[in-house]
């Protein structure tokens, strides 16, 4: 493509998906700044996005698909020879063992949700609902918790940050790991308006917490008893928003009995905490205009992890500072990232060997290991990973190898070579996510929401290909799909010349209409049918119907945002690479997105107001003094970004993602600054950089997450964190694990 010219395009690192300027020159990444015309980010970037250039080019990019030999090394194959072999052997497994034998993990990362629009489409044709992915380790526990108050766990609860009085953040930090809009930049405008409150809930006096007015350092693990404090606080001092609960909620007279109930002084001191300041924080919070709660793993990835979720969302709905501005709200969304699955209602498929449930669709990767590794006819046999590494990523390293090693067929797709891959029978080249069209569906917002379709910047790597592409070749050979007829072929053609997409909609309609077998393959039939005319933008073609259906259940918020109808959102779409307006809602029109029969939220949740009644009145910590520290396994800093950014060149501070301990207990375990020590629990060891810090807590040392990949044949580069990880150690019900509260022996070398 064009030399020495700037593209609209959107950075890959975080949820953000923050829009961008990328000079190009020579098929490089030259100059990346942020993109003024993207109405979402509206120019803003982090330091990350700068270093785009170490994922798009570095030596372990994938550049053709390859096989497993016997001895363990790769071969190069053809696609038609990969591909060939694994419909072949994905046939044999669905005839042998049906289709529970066959799983799925990932889909989609920070910047990539396209794909997973056609891995989906495996799975149906394989016969298996066992989709594993990265969120059932983390938001999970929030997803059950919106199914049973709101109706649907498709409802989805956002904050309005910008235009809140007093923001509670807890257990996140935004400063480093965004997650909420132009994350410094409304941190700053916060922390400068003498107006405007922020409090930060963390043990750790992290970039955030620094700009707080009030910083609540509480123990680890122990915002159950901090929440259920503040609640309590609010009922006792009828602080609670009584005309709110009347209207909008059911079941508030539970909940007071349970949090009346509460011992406020005493969870108060198990939480670590001066009682006045928290009684000054909870009367802050509902008293305020407007006030909302960011949460985020800090609360999620540790102990009472679904309770916490509960009781976040209690905090900003018995108070009312919900469905208004500066509150938290319930958001519309273009594309289904998750689904509705209540495990109360039948149909529901369970794993074989823990008979777990999917929540939100969504099974937990914490149970992958012993699903795949059991003797039961049942066992997983076939794994399919797309856009994840979950070999670093999922708890207990050790307990997958074993499991991936027993599996009869493992697939990896991905950009690079990664730990995941080394150990796959075969590895198909993804095209990098600057070389296909991409989106993501991380647009949870209210009451304007976004959408950015991005437009290839280069051709593909050498023989990689989009998973579009990759996904369609694979269906069509397994026979699940034919190839799109010739008539779809010419009417998909006229309806993009013009730009009326009616009647294609309605010829596809009928071909699905007289053979509805097609139906589960409609992403690849309407890729296939519209790729011509779409050209690049042809993987984006599964917008059509999503665009139809968002403008039919939004039709004033899209007609307000500029687009007449379905199709004229979709075209829209496809000729704004900077990003678009998709709807702009009124603040009414919140409480149409509440799925309960009667739009009323249920506040009372029987098993959680159970876990409240009977929290434990000794505080989580650590129980054995062999593993005397606790440590938080995955700490969000300046230069981590998942798996995504393999490169080691890409760093620039923090090479060896070192631990972070507070002097005290740098000097109480031996430690000292700069030098290597070994890090264990009783699940694995390994050999950590030691740097003390005097913002941590005693108590409670930090290993960075998105470390401890390989570069070319180098040992991993910094902590391969899950390798000190049990994937026991985790919510009973969720099974989301407690990586924030793993507990450690650190000793010198
Ligand atoms: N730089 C960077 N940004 C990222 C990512 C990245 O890899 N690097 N990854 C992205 C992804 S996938 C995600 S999910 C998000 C996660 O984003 P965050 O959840 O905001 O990030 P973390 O650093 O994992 O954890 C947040 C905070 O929880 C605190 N915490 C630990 N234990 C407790 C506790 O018991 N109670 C409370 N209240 N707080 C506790 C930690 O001290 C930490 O400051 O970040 C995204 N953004
Ligand atoms: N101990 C511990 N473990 C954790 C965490 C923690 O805090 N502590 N955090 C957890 C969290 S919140 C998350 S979200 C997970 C994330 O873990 P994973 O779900 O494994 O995902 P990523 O680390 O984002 O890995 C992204 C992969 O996608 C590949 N990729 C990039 N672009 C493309 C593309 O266009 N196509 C394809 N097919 N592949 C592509 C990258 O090369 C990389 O291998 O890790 C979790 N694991
Ligand atoms: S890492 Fe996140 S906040 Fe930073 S530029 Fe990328 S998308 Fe934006
Ligand atoms: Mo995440």
């Amino acid at each position: 493509m064009s030399t020495n010219a700037s593209h609209h395009n959107a950075c890959i690192l975080c949820s953000r998906n923050c829009g961008l300027l990328i000079e190009t020159e020579g098929g490089q990444i030259k100059k990346i700044q942020g993109d003024p015309a993207t109405p979402s980010s509206k120019g803003y970037l982090c330091q990350k996005a700068a270093r785009l250039a170490h994922y798009q080019s570095h030596p372990d990019r994938l550049q053709q698909p390859l096989k497993r030999r016997p001895d363990g090394s790769f071969e190069a194959v053809s696609w038609d020879q990969a591909l060939d072999e694994i419909a072949a052997k994905l046939k044999a497994i669905r005839t042998q063992h049906g289709g529970r034998a066959f799983a799925a993990y990932g889909g989609g990362g920070q910047g990539n949700h396209l794909g997973g629009a056609y891995m989906r489409q495996l799975l149906k044709a394989m016969g298996s609902r066992f989709i594993y992915t990265a969120l059932a380790q983390e938001k999970t526990g929030d997803f059950w918790v919106n199914g049973r108050m709101f109706g649907k766990q498709t409802c989805h609860t956002t904050e309005d940050i910008e235009h809140a009085d007093f923001v509670l953040v807890l257990g996140a930090n935004p400063y480093q790991a965004h997650g909420i809009p132009n994350a410094r930049d409304t941190l700053k405008q916060l922390h400068n308006n003498p107006e405007r409150t922020l409090v930060v809930i963390d043990p750790r006096r992290t970039d955030t917490a620094k700009l707080a007015d009030i910083h609540l350092a509480l123990r680890p693990g122990t915002d159950a008893y901090l929440m259920a404090a503040m609640l309590a606080i609010i009922v006792t001092e009828d602080l609670h928003n009584k005309a709110f609960i009347a209207e909008h909620c059911n079941g508030f007279d539970a909940v007071e009995a349970v949090l009346r109930q509460v011992p406020i002084a005493a969870y108060v001191d198990i939480a670590g905490l001066p009682l006045d300041t928290v009684q000054q924080v909870a009367r802050g919070f509902a008293r305020a205009g407007s006030a909302c709660v960011r949460a985020d793993l800090g609360i999620q990835q540790t102990i009472n992890s679904t309770l916490n979720s509960y009781l976040e969302k209690l905090l900003f709905l018995i108070t009312g500072q919900f469905g208004k501005a500066g509150g938290n709200n319930l958001h519309a969304s273009l594309l289904p990232l998750f689904t509705d699955s209540d495990e109360r209602k039948p149909g529901i498929v369970r794993t074989a060997r823990h008979n777990m449930f999917p929540i939100a669709g969504l099974y937990p990767p914490n149970l992958l290991a012993d699903e795949i590794n059991h003797d039961g006819e049942d066992r997983i046999r076939a794994l399919w990973i797309d856009s994840g590494n979950p070999v670093n990523s999922i708890a207990d390293t050790a307990a997958l190898e074993t499991a991936f090693a027993k599996l009869e067929l493992l697939v990896v797709v991905d950009v690079a070579m990664t730990e995941s891959a080394r150990m796959a029978d075969y590895i198909l080249p993804a095209a990098s996510q600057f070389e296909k069209a991409e989106y993501t569906g991380f647009n949870l917002e209210f009451p304007e929401n976004y959408f950015h379709l991005r437009a290839p910047l280069f051709e593909p790597l050498a023989q990689s290909l989009p998973e579009a592409e990759i996904y369609t070749r694979l269906l069509e050979k397994l026979g699940a799909m034919p190839k799109a007829t010739g008539l779809l072929r010419a009417v998909g053609r006229r309806s993009s010349a013009t730009g009326n997409f009616k009647p294609f909609l309605i010829t596809l309609a009928a071909h699905l209409a007289l053979r509805p077998k097609w139906l589960p393959y409609a992403a690849s039939l309407l890729y296939r049918s519209l790729q011509q005319p779409l050209g690049k933008l042809a993987p984006a073609a599964v917008l059509l119907p999503l665009a139809l259906g968002y403008a039919h259940e939004h039709a004033d918020a899209v007609r307000s945002a500029g687009h007449a109808d379905g199709a004229a959102l979709f075209r829209a779409i496809l000729q704004n690479p900077q990003g678009i307006v998709l709807s702009r809602h009124q603040r009414t029109a919140m409480w149409g997105l509440i799925k309960t029969p009667d739009r009323k939220i249920r506040l009372q949740i029987d098993p959680l107001l159970d876990a409240l009644r009977t929290l434990a009145a000794t505080p989580p910590g650590v129980t054995d003094a062999s593993f005397p520290l606790l440590l938080m396994a995955g700490e969000r800093r300046i230069y981590n970004a998942n798996q995504i950014l393999r490169a080691p060149s890409w760093r620039k501070q923090d090479p060896d993602g070192a631990l972070r301990i507070h002097p005290d207990d740098a000097a109480l375990y031996g430690l000292v600054h700069g030098a290597r020590a070994r890090c264990s629990t009783r699940h694995g060891s390994i050999e950590v950089t030691v740097d003390c810090d005097a913002n941590a807590r005693t108590g409670f040392a930090s290993l960075p997450h998105g470390y401890g990949m390989r570069a070319g044949d180098s040992e991993p580069l910094g902590p391969q964190l899950n390798r000190l990880t049990g994937r026991e150690h985790c919510d009973p019900f969720t099974r989301t694990p407690y990586h924030k509260h793993v507990a450690v022996r650190v000793e010198l070398i």
